[in-house]
């Protein structure tokens, strides 16, 4: 039996819910293979890293879903790279602007996922999810946990893999922006849970 740590965000930029969270508190709590933990992150700069490195310290899990929402995607995003800089226009959850700033002074320029991505967009499109292999995750609060993480795995050597999934918008949130796409929460849903069936027939136990 593996644990694998999944979290969302809390919604931000004016959105009365994020579909990452309303996702990831949808998924089912147990599988035969493998134990999962959700986690709700605060969309803010000072606070993400430690929620989640906090949660990963506790509870050592093989593997670690981050999942975020990406307002103008089709398709599930299942990123490649996080870089370390900050550069956003819009301030996050606690009124803080951060522009070209690095997220680790003096750390290296970018980690890649630790999952792999090409398998998991395999799986997803052989189960019929739409699903891309992205190589930017943005430079706001998504990428600085994404980048905080990875880091924290590999400066404390830690046996876990970690990745980001970014979500589509919901049906509920584009009304009003047309042509913005859109996802079912429930096809959401069931994707996170195709990647949680790769991770667990691919994770050491
Ligand atoms: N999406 C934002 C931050 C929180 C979220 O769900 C991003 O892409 O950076």
């Amino acid at each position: 039996m593996i644990t694998i740590l999944v979290t969302g965000f809390e919604p931000f930029g004016g959105e009365a819910i994020n579909p990452s969270w309303e996702a990831v508190r949808r998924l089912n709590g147990n599988t035969a293979d493998a134990r999962i933990e959700r986690l709700l992150v605060p969309t803010t700069y000072a606070d993400s890293i430690g929620t989640v490195t906090e949660a990963i310290d506790r509870l050592r899990p093989s593997a670690v879903v981050m999942v975020g929402q990406a307002g103008g995607r089709a398709e599930l995003s299942i990123e490649g790279l996080a870089v370390n800089c900050d550069d956003a226009q819009a301030p996050d959850n606690a009124g803080v602007l951060r522009e070209d700033a690095p997220i680790v002074v003096q750390g290296p320029a970018a980690y890649l996922a630790m999952l792999s991505v090409k398998q998991i967009v395999a799986g997803l499109c052989s189960a019929g999810f739409p699903a891309a292999v992205s190589n930017t995750a943005g430079l706001f609060v998504c990428n600085h946990l994404f980048y905080g993480v990875l880091h924290h795995i590999v400066t404390h050597n830690l046996d876990a893999r970690a990745g980001f999934v970014h979500v589509p918008y919901l049906p509920e949130q584009v009304v009003g922006k047309p042509g913005t796409p859109s996802m079912s929460l429930e096809t959401i849903v069931a994707g996170l849970d195709c990647i949680v069936a790769v991770l667990t027939s691919n994770t050491r136990p």
